[in-house]
């Protein structure tokens, strides 16, 4: 296949570095993906599951140091050191190309080299963008394929222009010491070596739509965020859509495909699925904020996926799925904990071990990912491809707080709502590589994915809040609040929808608020507990509403601190903070 000029120089210019044996152009035929399927069956890059069970779906184990992302890896290359700001690694661009280029050099040979080209975003958007991939990875190609759009169809949105993301990957020889994964947003280019896992090498993802995508974005004048899109439909049948950032691991999934509870359900209300992941959002004619989710598949959390906590999601992975690092039983499905059902008696491990349901470890990776297309959710949206997208009512900001913040609440303008998300902080989880549980701030869930100097992210997104005409109201939200014994005392999940539907009121103005320091929250009799009642007691709902300002005297000089960072931060946000103090009586 040839694409056109630009990317054929490009990949014969890459090709002469690489040195694979022979290139291959990726159309996204299914008889291209029957062949490489094949292939990676019969080398062990891949396993065939119980295709009577789990039809179309197979099951790669990744190396034991290569599950899952690693941030000191990742670098933004841009000219100026400043420009990457003081929240992401930087190497100057000559190093970068130098240093990677070193270890590119010939990392194909013995190989064969797999030229994707992929669309992210809906086939007729004027918003989607045309990416190109290499690589050496015939699981990174299976990927692709059902993340994104891949093929045909981006070489016919491409056309002759000359204007596509760059992305090489090579898997080299998964040593992690030889490990890069480099942006250059100043040439719409992403090197990755060394890595064959998720967000490292599926390059349309964090690399493209995040990292390079955020500073496409910033320039053009909109916004590329690690968000979640919902609908939620009325009985009137009314609409209403949502986009919320989560950090990684944080339950964006959940969300974007949650089960309103039984009382609601009975009413009428249904919750559709837009994305869960990422989201591009746009100012539209009618002046309010649009979103596209620009991926095409879920790369999931397994472990906590069950009927009871996510049906929707674990319908997704019937068939046409690929399991990485969850455990495989002897007939050949694939389990992890939290599915909701017992443990096999026997099973081989995420590492390839043999493992009982007595042995102390885990069986499946606390990261192992399920890629499933979007289009087999049960509760796909009917607008998920929307061309234009779909109109912004809410965002919401959360993370993993098992003590300061409360349940919800709303900030009290624009402006505020970004002081709120750029304020975010986390426990971390196991998406990325490092030490679990652990609190940072994590702006907007964007700190491992912005491209740029988070200062000017903040002032690119103080600026939005200028343009919109018609901006969606901005809320926190918090699932995690634990009690003392640390036990969760929200049920969350699809009781999660008791929260969304007092966001929605809000945004229609339709119920009243208590005027707090830290923004508008709930009264407790608002959030409605029909059917959870026993669940969650009238104290339970108080403490989940609390606001505690010994906890918040301590966040704030966090806030303070991780502010100390930065030389761009804007004088909104330090305003913002001051009069937060001020409301505290700080
Ligand atoms: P990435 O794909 O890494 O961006 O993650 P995500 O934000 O999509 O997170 P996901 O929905 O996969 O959830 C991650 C983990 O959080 C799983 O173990 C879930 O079971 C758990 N989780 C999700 N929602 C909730 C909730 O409402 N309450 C509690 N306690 N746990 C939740
Ligand atoms: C995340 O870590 O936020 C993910 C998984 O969605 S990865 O594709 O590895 O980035
Ligand atoms: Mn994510």
């Amino acid at each position: 296949m040839y694409l056109n000029k630009a990317v054929n120089e490009w990949v014969e210019e890459m090709a002469r570095l690489t040195k694979p044996d022979n290139i291959v152009w990726i159309d996204g035929s299914e008889h291209e993906r029957e062949r490489l399927t094949k292939e990676a069956v019969a080398s062990g890059e891949l396993i065939e599951l119980n295709q009577k069970e789990l039809p179309g779906c197979y099951y790669h184990r990744s190396e034991q140091n290569d599950v899952a992302r690693v941030e000191r890896l990742t670098f933004i290359c841009s000219s100026n050191k400043e420009d990457a700001g003081p929240t992401n690694n930087w190497m100057s661009p000559q190093d970068a190309y130098q240093k990677l280029g070193a270890l590119f050099d010939g990392s194909m040979t013995g190989r064969a080299m797999y030229v994707i080209p992929y669309l992210m975003g809906p086939a007729s958007s004027p918003f989607s963008k045309v990416g190109v991939e290499i690589t050496d990875s015939i699981y990174v190609v299976l990927n692709m394929r059902i993340m994104t759009r891949m093929g045909k169809i981006a070489a016919d949105y491409l056309g002759d222009s000359p204007s596509f993301v760059k992305g090489l990957h090579s898997k080299l020889d998964l040593n992690p010491n030889r490990r890069y994964i480099c942006h250059f947003p100043e040439d719409n280019a992403i090197w990755s070596i060394g890595s064959g896992y998720g967000g490292n090498v599926l390059l349309g993802k964090k690399c493209f739509s995040l990292r390079i995508g955020s500073s496409i974005g910033r320039s053009e004048g909109w916004l590329a965020e690690h968000m979640l899109i919902l609908g939620v439909e009325s009985p009137d049948g009314q609409i209403d859509y949502v986009a919320a950032a989560f950090p990684s691991a944080c339950g964006k999934t959940n969300l974007a495909m949650m089960i309103p509870p039984e009382y609601a359900r009975k009413q009428g209300y249904k919750v559709w699925t837009v994305g869960d992941d990422i989201a591009w959002m746009r100012i539209g004619d009618d002046g309010r904020l649009w979103a596209v989710n620009p991926e095409a598949g879920f790369f999931g959390v397994a472990p906590g996926t069950s009927a009871k906590s996510n049906p929707n999601a674990l319908l997704t992975t019937k068939k046409n799925a690929i399991f990485t690092n969850v455990a495989l039983t002897p007939e050949l499905t694939v389990w992890w904990e939290g599915m909701g059902i017992d443990p096999p008696r026997e099973a081989t491990d995420w590492k390839g071990d043999p493992w009982t349901s007595q042995s102390p470890e885990k069986a499946a990776h606390p990261n192992s990912r399920f890629t499933a297309p979007a289009s087999q959710c049960p509760c796909i949206s009917p607008e998920w491809e929307n061309p234009r997208g779909v109109p912004i009512s809410a965002i919401l900001f959360g993370g993993r707080r098992s003590k300061t913040a409360p349940l919800v609440y709303q900030s009290f303008d624009w402006q505020h709502g970004v002081f709120v998300g750029a304020t975010m902080g986390s426990e971390t989880t196991a998406a990325a590589t490092g030490q679990v549980g652990v609190t940072r701030r994590d702006p907007m869930a964007m700190l491992p994915f912005c491209g740029y100097d988070m200062g000017d992210y903040f002032a690119h997104w103080l600026n939005m809040g200028k343009k919109i005409p018609h901006p969606p109201k901005i809320f926190n939200v918090n699932w995690f609040r634990t009690d003392d014994d640390g036990n969760f005392i929200w049920p969350g999940y699809g009781e999660n929808f008791r929260v969304v539907k007092w966001i929605l009121d809000r945004c229609k103005g339709a119920v009243g608020s208590n005027d707090t320091a830290i923004g508008l929250m709930p009264k407790p009799e608002d959030i409605d507990l029909t059917g959870i009642e026993n669940a969650v007691s009238f104290d339970a709902m108080r403490e989940l509403l609390s606001v505690d300002n010994d906890l918040w005297a301590a966040e704030i000089a966090d806030q303070t601190e991780f502010f100390k960072k930065f030389d761009r931060l804007p004088d909104e946000i330090r305003n913002q903070q001051s009069a937060l103090k001020r409301r505290l009586g700080l």
